[in-house]
């Protein structure tokens, strides 16, 4: 699989590198590295990553713009479907290569690398670079390190194996990364929003079923002065709470006129809910975008009966043993 991606990389001049709206560390660096270990490697090819951008991440590294190619190909990173890529489709260029680790959605493009059993993106492109002769630099390698950072939260989640130290250490043995100024550029954030989480951990409702939910209506995400993306952002802050098996926030979207619902769970999965309300995402961590709050509440009542069953017949059922 990797041979065929450096094959069409070869064989086009120009390529395009595009990931999934709602723009995440993992995406937003699996594309600038990818860009940039082409760039390294072929100086002759004109390579662009794409894509809405966020003020957050401006730190991490810079887009290119959008145009319009004849002859390009293109290479999706980070986005299992169609509805999910950012500004392109792939129908509009000559080829297309996918490389995700999400559970498998949709046939988007012409060749599909998808490692599910991988942390990250960037994991992917970091061994796709150990098996071919893609070059890497300091700056790609800490691009490639904070993606698998951020997307395994900080090698938390069961996707982390000892591969992925092993794979991470001789990044760390090859390459200059400069980790502390790394989780800077993650995890760096105004008082503001950590005021905005007191206020939701003062708030979020918990039903008997163990579902923690929280409606951020857009009066609050300005009253803290914060912005709707960062605020929707926050569901990651609420692991490992005793009486909470899934957990969601639904923020309130003035502008693009819609709720987000981001869902996060240590047990039960709950991307299968997430998909019938046209989202999607990983078994622990998905999110959906829905019209109105009554929309939001309708999924916030489908995980909860879903919740009942999971609890009746699993250990998580008896919360006070944990
Ligand atoms: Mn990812």
């Amino acid at each position: 699989m990797y041979s065929e991606l450096i094959k069409r990389i070869k064989e086009f001049d120009t390529i395009v590198i595009a990931r999934h709206i709602g723009v995440d560390p993992d995406a937003l660096c699996s594309q600038l590295a990818l860009r940039d270990a082409i760039k390294l490697t072929y100086p002759d090819k004109k390579v662009t990553a794409i894509g809405t951008g966020s003020s957050k991440f401006v730190h991490i590294g810079k887009l290119d713009k959008l145009e319009k190619y004849e002859d390009a190909l293109l290479i999706v990173c980070d986005t299992p479907d169609r509805k999910r890529i950012d500004s392109v489709d792939p129908k509009d260029f000559k080829y297309s290569i996918k490389i995700d680790h999400h559970p498998f959605v949709e046939k988007t493009c012409d060749i599909e690398i998808i490692e599910d059993d991988k942390t990250s993106a960037c994991e992917i492109i970091m061994r796709i670079i150990k098996g071919t002769e893609l070059q890497c630099n300091d700056s790609i390698a800490e691009l490639l390190y904070m993606g698998l950072v951020s997307d395994s939260n900080r090698f938390l989640f069961s996707s982390v194996t000892s591969d992925t130290f092993r794979l991470v250490a001789e990044y760390i043995d090859d390459y200059n990364i400069d980790i502390t100024k790394a989780y800077n550029k993650l995890y760096l954030r105004p008082l503001n929003e950590v005021r905005l989480e007191g206020y939701i951990s003062s708030n979020i409702k918990i039903t008997d079923n163990h579902l923690a939910y929280i409606i951020i209506p857009d009066v609050i995400i300005s009253e803290y002065g914060v912005d709707s993306a960062s605020a929707g952002n926050m569901v990651n802050n609420y692991n490992f709470i005793k009486e909470v098996v899934v957990w969601a926030t639904i923020t309130e979207d003035v502008k693009n006129n819609q709720y987000r619902v981001s869902i996060r769970s240590r047990g039960p999965e709950i991307n299968k809910i997430a998909e019938k309300y046209n989202g999607g995402g990983h078994k622990m961590a998905a999110g959906v975008r829905v019209k109105t709050l009554d929309e939001a509440l309708e999924v916030m009542k489908e995980l909860d009966s879903y919740l009942g069953y999971y609890t009746e017949d699993s250990s998580e059922g008896n919360l006070n043993d944990n």
